[in-house]
Formats: structure tokens, C-alpha cells, sequence
């Protein structure tokens, strides 16, 4: 039996759209792109009897009817496995792309209602996954409380229409069995309450861990008391079953996968410490028919620190999006660690804007949002540690200036003839673009910014910046020679006249589309 009856959520804007057509014939109004994702099951056709257009319900040529927008949920429904793909309604794949809170009884404030609404709006995300610890001091066996932080959490989902996975974290429990009895409790709890919504995804054990951990003893048998607890309240949505080391075995699941309909595999990976040997075990998985679902995935070190690995983690995504394995970024956070989305300040109660993002969290933006503006690297300079010495500098006198920053607390300051270089590899992008905002400290008309880059052997001018008073923002275009050269670097140097002149840097970003 279907739990969640569609058509009372799709029909309102199938209706108004139709009407919208009707009223206004020819006026060039075409339905939204996305509606020709629409499971044909939806769309109904329009009412024989609908009432004819009267002047009254005409809009007025200067205030169009606004079109609404349907959300993922309402387009995609209720989600199942065919194979080795997650499937919407209609049938057609889906991938799910979104991020992870962090431990959410402490974090999980910054899981508002706007900060969902932007990431839904404006990164194309379509999933949240909710990450509740279980035999932590802030956990569920400890802190029952936590249910209250996850139910408003779920709510907003439901609310924005996007999917939502319920994380079980076990972590240093090691063996899913040792709290067993809590978490049948917490998922006959969960899916009781929210099982008639199509939203929500049960991730049952988060990554199963610790040599004596094994799929056949520990894992299986779990699974087998929690996924018919939730059954018992929730026939149909995707449930995902962490798998052992860390949620890395799943060619252990793959011989030897659960009996149950709409199960899906957790697969987990840290572009930093993880490579093509995990990726073996998934493409054998894979062979074998499995359902994965990368439930967690970080661009930095599997220790949930170090800087960003562009081109491991490109590696990864590409790898994935090419299989349409869906995959959720670990974690919208503001935890001064590597893994973290989030700078120290952000004002939740406001759109998210990307100068509220650390450069994992705008690599991450950009991985959920799809194939175009790949962000290569992203400083606001507000960790002061010119991220992890990837930056060079000419000398130690440039440092970082508090008074006058473009945003957010610092800004990066150039004495005269120094310079801030930075090195990444262009070689999988094209049509690169440095994003930069730039002032004077002193100085005077003759001084300027110059734009460098070097291809591993001589820098090449770009461009040269004019002095200014204030700051100045732009995006400076580098030659189609830059793109696809693995020792590109790109420099920024302070060629002023007076001694005591500085060149204030803030908000530097080098973004590319991914060839
Ligand atoms: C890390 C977090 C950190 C948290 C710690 C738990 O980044 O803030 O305090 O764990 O002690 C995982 C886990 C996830 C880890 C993450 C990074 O699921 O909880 O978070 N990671 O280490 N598996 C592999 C890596």
C-alpha cells in the first residue's frame, strides 16, 4: 500500500500550471524544465470541467501569476532500488547529492530551516543526512533528548521537500549490536512517526568498525531485528546498511547481501587517505549488482582534518556521478577541522553565501551542484594559516591585515614587490577564472596588482590592476593555455613605489568548468 498519496502534494501546482496555460494561450509559458521529470503517473490530465477563465481570475499583464516550483520530492516521490540504482517513482534513476550535519545534539542548530532552503535553492541539493551519534556523552542511548534536534530537523525536510537520511553514528561502539535494543526502539519510533512520508531514508548503522566486527555476526543480525522493526510501520522507503571497516567492505556485502526490498549499501571514503583501492572494492561491488550509496564522504583526510584534495576528490565524484551513485559531504559543521562546510561565523538565519564557506565547503557546493564552476581553491583568508602553507609567499612580511578586510575578520597584505602565489593543477578544467577583491594601503596612481601564472617553467603576465581608492572586486580571466597544466600556479605581487604601501587581498577563488 502506498503510504504517502502523491497526488494530494502534486496536483495544486499541476492545476494552477494548467490554468496558467489555459488563461493565457500563446504567451510563451512553457512549464518548467523539471516538470518533464515528472513520473508520467503524476501528471494528471486536466479536468474536463475546468471552470472557464473569467476576468477576474485573469492576472493583471504586470503581475504574472508566480509558477511554483515543485520540489524534488514532489517530482520524484517515492523512491525504490531496481538493481543496483536507487529509482524514482516513475522508474527513472535518481542520484541524491547533499551533505551530513556533524554530531547533530551539537551542531545541529545550524541545520535551520534557511540554511536547508539555500542549500536546496542554490546548491541543487536534494538530501540531508542527519547524523546522530548513539554512545556518545551527546548520544541517543545517553541523551534520548537529541530526538527533539532530529524531529525539527526532519520537519524542515519534509517542509522543503528534499529527502532526509536518519543516521544511526555508530562510531566507537564498533559493533552495531551493542546497542541494539536502543536503536529498534529509535527507528520504530521514527518510522512510526514519519514512515507516510516519502522524505525520509533509515541509515541503520553508520560504520560498523573494529577487527571483531564482521558483516556475517554482526552486521547481518542487526539488520534483521532493526530493518523489520521499521517495516512494521514503514513498507517502501530506502533503508541503508553500513557495511564493515568503516563502511568501506562493501565487496564483503555484495557476496553476501541482506534478503530485504529497497536496501541500499553504505559506502564511505575520504578523498585525502582513500584511493583507487577502495574504488576496486566498489567497482566489484558494483559487478556483483549492490546498491551503494555513498552516505559519507570527505574532500580532506579520513581523521576528518587536512586541507582539500581537489583532484582526489574530483576523482571520486566524477567516478560516482558517472555511475549516479548518490553521495552526502561529511559535514555542515563549524568545527575548525578540514572536513568543516561552514567558517567560524555564519548567520543561520540568512541565505547561505559562499563567503561563509571553507574551501572544502565550496569544493563541496560545487560537487553537489554539478558539473559547471568548479571552484579550485577559495581563500577569505580567515583561518590565518594561508591553508595549511598552500600558499607561498615572498616573504614573511606578507601576513594578514584585520583593520580593513573586504570580508568577514582578515585579509591578506602584500608588501611592496612581495607576492602570495598559489599551485594547483588545471589539468581536468578548462576556461579557468581568478575571482579577486583588492585595495591600497597608501599608495598612489602608477602602483598596481599584477596577475601572473606559471606553466612549470616561466611566469606569463595576465593582467596588471590599476590603483584604486577602496576595494576593488573582479574576475580576471586566464588564457585557455592555463587550463590542463599540472604545475599551473598563480601569483599575485604588490608592484608599488613607496616602501610602506601595501596590497590588501580578500576573497580569492580560482574556478573552472570541468572538462
Ligand atoms: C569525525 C568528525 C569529528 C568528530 C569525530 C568523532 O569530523 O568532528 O568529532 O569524528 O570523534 C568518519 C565518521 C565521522 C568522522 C569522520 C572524519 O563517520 O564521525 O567525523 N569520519 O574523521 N568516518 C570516516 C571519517
Amino acid at each position: 500500500m502506498k503510504r504517502y498519496d502523491l497526488m494530494t502534494k502534486t496536483l495544486p501546482w499541476v492545476l494552477i500550471l494548467s490554468m496558467v496555460l489555459i488563461i493565457l494561450p500563446g504567451c510563451g509559458k512553457t512549464p518548467p524544465e523539471q516538470i518533464i521529470a515528472t513520473p508520467p503517473s503524476e501528471v494528471s490530465p486536466t479536468p474536463s470541467g475546468t471552470p472557464e477563465a473569467t476576468p477576474d481570475a485573469t492576472p493583471e499583464p504586470d503581475s504574472p501569476t508566480p509558477e511554483p516550483v515543485p520540489t524534488v520530492v514532489e517530482l520524484n516521490g517515492q523512491l525504490r532500488v531496481e538493481g543496483s540504482q536507487l529509482v524514482n517513482e516513475a522508474g527513472q534513476p535518481i542520484q541524491l547529492r547533499g551533505v551530513s550535519s556533524s554530531e547533530v545534539a551539537s551542531f545541529g542548530y545550524l541545520v535551520t530551516y534557511e540554511m536547508l532552503k539555500s542549500m536546496r535553492d542554490d546548491w541543487n541539493l536534494n538530501v540531508f543526512r542527519i547524523a546522530m551519534y548513539t554512545e556518545d556523552a551527546t548520544g541517543y542511548v545517553r541523551n534520548p533528548r537529541v530526538m527533539e534536534i532530529v524531529t525539527g530537523i526532519i520537519d524542515h525536510c519534509i517542509d522543503l521537500g528534499i529527502y532526509v537520511i536518519m543516521d544511526w553514528h555508530i562510531l566507537y561502539d564498533n559493533t552495531p549490536l551493542k546497542y541494539k535494543d536502543h536503536a529498534v526502539e529509535f527507528f520504530s519510533e521514527i518510522s512510526a512517526l514519519y514512515g507516510e512520508h516519502p522524505n525520509i531514508i533509515y541509515e541503520i548503522c553508520n560504520e560498523p568498525n573494529g577487527r571483531d566486527t564482521t558483516w556475517e555476526g554482526h552486521i547481518k543480525p542487526y539488520a534483521d531485528e532493526v530493518i523489520p522493526a521499521i517495516r512494521k510501520n514503514d513498507p517502501d522507503n530506502i533503508i541503508i546498511v553500513g557495511t564493515p571497516t568503516w563502511s568501506q567492505d562493501v565487496d564483503i556485502a555484495a557476496d553476501d547481501p541482506l534478503p530485504y526490498d529497497n536496501v541500499m549499501y553504505a559506502f564511505h571514503f575520504y578523498a585525502g587517505s582513500h584511493g583507487q583501492s577502495l574504488r576496486d572494492k566498489m567497482e566489484y561491488a558494483l559487478s556483483k549488482g549492490l546498491p551503494i550509496f555513498v552516505s559519507e564522504w570527505g574532500s580532506c583526510l579520513n581523521t576528518g582534518d587536512g586541507p582539500t584534495f581537489h583532484e582526489e576528490s574530483m576523482e571520486w565524484i566524477k567516478y560516482l556521478d558517472e555511475r549516479m551513485i548518490s553521495h552526502v559531504n561529511w559535514s555542515f559543521s563549524v568545527k575548525p577541522e578540514g572536513a568543516s562546510i561552514l567558517r567560524a561565523k555564519v548567520n543561520t538565519k540568512a541565505p547561505l553565501r559562499d563567503i561563509d564557506l571553507t574551501e572544502g565547503g565550496l569544493f563541496a557546493k560545487y560537487a553537489i551542484k554539478g558539473k559547471k564552476d568548479t571552484v579550485l581553491f577559495a581563500d577569505g583568508f580567515e583561518t590565518k594559516t594561508f591553508y595549511h602553507g598552500k600558499w607561498k609567499r615572498s616573504n614573511e612580511s606578507t601576513t594578514y591585515e584585520t583593520e580593513n578586510p573586504y570580508k568577514g575578520d582578515y585579509a591578506a597584505s602584500i608588501g611592496r614587490d612581495g607576492f602570495l602565489e598559489r599551485a594547483v593543477s588545471t589539468v581536468p578544467y578548462e576556461n579557468l577564472k581568478l575571482h579577486l577583491a583588492y585595495a591600497f594601503d597608501g599608495g598612489k596612481p602608477g602602483d598596481i596588482v599584477k596577475i601572473d601564472w606559471f606553466n612549470g617553467t616561466e611566469y606569463i603576465p595576465v593582467t596588471e590592476l590599476p590603483f584604486a581608492d577602496g576595494w576593488t572586486e573582479l574576475d580576471v580571466e586566464l588564457p585557455d593555455s592555463a587550463s590542463g597544466v599540472r604545475d599551473f600556479s598563480v601569483r599575485i605581487t604588490a608592484a608599488v613605489t613607496d616602501e610602506g604601501t601595501r596590497v590588501l587581498v580578500d576573497e580569492v577563488w580560482l574556478a573552472a568548468d570541468k572538462k
